[in-house]
Parts: structure tokens; sequence; C-alpha cells
């Protein structure tokens, strides 16, 4: 069985639209995987409550209990391993990861960036789109590397930036095209692992 293990640090939406996507495809039986854990940074992470609703185990690695980066993810690697994962799924997590949490999972490790990469790495992206005057945007599925929101690409999602947009309305826009695009990247990369 492949253990998919999800990183999650606010309301969980696209960790739901996986889980919902794998049970209403049968990834148990079709792909021979399974989301095996969420784990969180943040004890009060929305998300938390929607994986224990789906039976999903659950932990809290909260980083503000740790004095540097190192420390905490030793930590959240030590959670994450005792899951045993093939596949290591950030979704809506908001820490940066050190380069040796990044070696560990190589090949394993995904996140879900609201931005059209390369464009806009890192905070805000939505307001910065808007800003630069950007009519698409969108999001992109992509492999971690140690260098931030660079990885090589698996899937994107484009969206058009309306007029008199504001940033919450085009992050929920996007928001709406991440539930879909991350969880086929997800049951294509399986097969792979
Ligand atoms: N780590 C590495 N090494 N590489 C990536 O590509 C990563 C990563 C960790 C997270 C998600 C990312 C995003 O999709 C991600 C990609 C957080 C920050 C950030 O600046 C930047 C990018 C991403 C996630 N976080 C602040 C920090 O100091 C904290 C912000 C907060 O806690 O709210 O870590 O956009
Ligand atoms: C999503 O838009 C995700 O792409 C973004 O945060 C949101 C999380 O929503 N990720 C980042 O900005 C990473 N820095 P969710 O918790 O409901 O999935």
């Amino acid at each position: 069985m492949k253990n998919i293990v999800i990183l999650i640090s606010g309301g969980g939406s696209n960790m739901a639209a996986i889980v919902r996507c794998a049970q209403r495809e049968g990834w148990h039986k079709a792909l021979d995987a399974q989301v095996a854990a969420v784990i969180s940074n943040r004890p009060d992470a929305g998300g938390l409550a929607i994986a224990g609703e789906h039976q999903i185990a659950t932990d809290v690695v909260d980083h503000k209990r740790f004095p540097t980066r190192e420390a905490f993810d030793a930590e959240l690697a030590a959670a994450i391993d005792r899951r045993q994962p093939s596949l290591v799924v950030l979704a809506g997590f908001m820490r940066i990861l050190t380069p040796a949490f990044v070696e560990r999972y190589r090949h394993r490790l995904i996140n879900i960036h609201p931005s059209l990469l390369p464009a806009f790495p890192g905070l805000h992206t939505h307001q910065r789109a808007i800003d630069a005057g950007c009519k698409f945007a969108g999001a992109t599925v992509h492999q971690v590397t140690t260098e931030l929101d660079y990885g090589p690409i698996l899937a994107q999602a484009v969206v058009p930036v309306l007029p008199d947009d504001t940033a919450d309305a085009l992050a929920a826009r996007v928001l709406t095209q991440e539930h879909l695009i991350y969880p086929r990247a997800i049951a294509q990369l399986l097969p792979q692992l």
C-alpha cells in the first residue's frame, strides 16, 4: 500500500479535495494508495477536523515549539516517517522547508502553489498578479526542490483576472481549480512511485 501524507497549515480544502477524490475513485483498489495521515504545523488548522471526519490519522507539529527550522523539520520528518510514506503532499503548508528535509523526500514531495510558476513564487501571489496587470493567473503543482517554488511542473490551471478583481476574489477562483488539478496530478504520479 502506498501511503500519502498530507501537510497543511490552514483550512485544508485542497486536502479535502484529495481525500474526496481518493474515495470517489477508489484509489485504495485502483492505485493501491491511501491518505494515511494529515499533519499540521498549526494546532488550530481547520483541516484537522475535516481529516478526523474522514477517519484519517492526524498529527500536529507546532513550529513555535522549536528553536530552529532544522529542529522543526527533524520532528516533522519523524512524524511523517511513522506513516511510511510513498508521497508527501504540501497542501496549503506555509513553512519553508530546509534542504535536508527536501532531500529526504526527493522525488516524492510535491506542492501546489497559487500562481502560474515561474511567475510569483513566495507569498501574496494574487495581489502581486493583480498589481502586475496580469490578464491570467492560476495554480501550479510541482515537485519540491531546495529552491522555493521552483521544481519540475506536474500540472497547471489557468483562470482569468477580471476587471476590478480583488485578491480574495481571485484566490477563490484559483482555489476552485486547485481542487481539480491537485487530485489529478497525484493520481497520475502514484503509479510511478
Ligand atoms: N520548501 C521548499 N524547500 N521548497 C518549496 O518549493 C516549498 C517549501 C515549503 C513550502 C509552499 C510555498 C507556496 O506554495 C512551500 C514550497 C510558505 C512560504 C513562506 O514564506 C513560502 C512559500 C510556500 C510556503 N512561509 C513563511 C516562512 O517563514 C511563513 C509564513 C507563515 O507561517 O504564515 O516559512 O507558496
Ligand atoms: C491554497 O490556495 C494553496 O495553493 C495556497 O494556500 C491555499 C491553501 O488552501 N498555498 C500557499 O499559498 C502556500 N504558500 P487550503 O488550506 O484550503 O488547501
